[in-house]
């Protein structure tokens, strides 16, 4: 019994005088472990006469209870004071200024076909989409526009090199092909808009070979110039946010439409700024016409029986126009100082009737 004292009293001390978790863990060992010192005796007890067995055992448990006792305590108040020492050392200083979150701006480009579709979308058209790569038949051809048409020219065409029958593609002049292919497709009633990236070879101060372009064509039995009309001067009213913007119509030509017309819209320029709406200058901001007959059989589409107009704008000009950048070609330099200050916020949402939806 009194070695059992002695015993109990060595390691109450060593687990006292241990001064981290890992010697107090060789001290659990050296009492509990497999050939600890408790389970050596335990072994022990098994082996004495059956009447001391029962008090040397309740007086080694006894010991063991106190023992493992005083190794949780002492475990616990060493992690105690390691969160202490954490909370010391990883102590957060409120009152530092929070690091500035570098947060993305959307491209005027992105922003302006958001509005426009947005516009177009609350009208009733829907976006049609197609190859940037297309073939002569669908960019050219099914157009109305002539073989010897200046736009054909390999100096105003990005042509890619031929195939094995000799055919070369082409990267898409305009959009138009786009609403080709859905005329192909499927049967009238139509009314879409075809929006994307546009290739021409042209690189100076106002041109840059790739550019985007918006087109809507409407085609059913029975839609007149008085459509394309109210259509243009809604979305111009619409884009520029000025109710009562003047909208004239000027004839024009264009081989897929006939009659073709341009549209300007009423400005006034003072002291180099521009102002959209009223004034006596004039702003040209996009082309349309009746959809040729020719255009339409080319389709498969029965000239006789259906009709509609179509339209076609330029992303950057209108985007320049409505957002005062001044020059083209700083779109696409990637210049980030340009983007912070032209871009818009990821909460800029365009609404149905244009402007912003906040
Ligand atoms: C402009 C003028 C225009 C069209 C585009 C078109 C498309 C088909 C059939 C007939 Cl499939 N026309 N598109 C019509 C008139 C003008 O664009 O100045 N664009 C920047």
């Amino acid at each position: 019994m009194e070695d059992l004292d002695q015993l109990r009293n060595e390691f109450l001390a060593a687990v006292a005088g241990a001064e981290d978790l890992e010697s107090l863990e060789k001290v659990r060992v050296s009492v509990f472990g497999r050939k600890g010192l408790i389970t050596e005796r335990m072994k022990g007890v098994g082996a004495l006469a059956p009447e001391e067995r029962k008090a040397a055992g309740v007086a080694l448990n006894a010991v063991k209870q106190v023992l493992a006792d005083a190794i949780d305590a002492r475990k616990a108040a060493f992690e105690d004071s390691g969160l202490e020492v954490r909370l010391e050392n990883e102590r957060v200083d409120v009152t530092l200024p929070a690091r500035p979150i570098g947060e993305g701006r959307i491209h005027p480009i992105s922003q302006t076909m958001d509005e426009l579709l947005a516009i177009f979308g609350e009208m009733g058209f829907t976006l049609a989409e197609g190859p940037d790569i297309e073939d002569d038949f669908h960019n050219f051809t099914a157009l109305n526009i002539p073989e010897e048409h200046p736009a054909r020219q390999m100096h105003d065409t990005f042509y890619l090199p031929g195939g094995p029958d000799g055919a070369r593609k082409l990267l898409r002049t305009h959009t138009s092909p786009v609403q080709i292919r859905h005329m192909q497709k499927a049967p009238p009633p139509h009314r879409i808009v075809a929006l994307g990236r546009t290739y021409r070879c042209d690189s100076d101060i106002t041109h840059t070979p790739m550019f985007h372009q918006l087109e809507g064509l409407v085609v059913d039995g029975h839609t007149h110039m008085g459509h394309l009309k109210g259509c243009l001067i809604e979305f111009c009213r619409a884009y520029f946010e000025v109710d009562d913007v003047p909208v004239r119509f000027r004839p024009s030509f264009f081989p897929f439409t006939e009659p073709s017309a341009e549209v300007d819209i009423g400005c006034k320029r003072s002291g180099g700024r521009l102002k959209i709406g009223g004034g006596d200058d004039w702003l040209e901001i996009l082309g349309c016409g009746m959809v040729h007959p020719k255009v339409l059989a080319n389709c498969g589409i029965d000239a006789g029986k259906f009709q509609g107009f179509a339209f076609g704008l330029g992303v950057e000009r209108i985007a320049m126009l409505k957002y005062g950048i001044p020059d083209t070609r700083t779109f696409f330099e990637s210049d980030l100082r340009w983007l912070s200050h032209y871009g818009f916020a990821a909460g800029d949402v365009p609404s149905m009737t244009g402007g912003l939806a906040r």
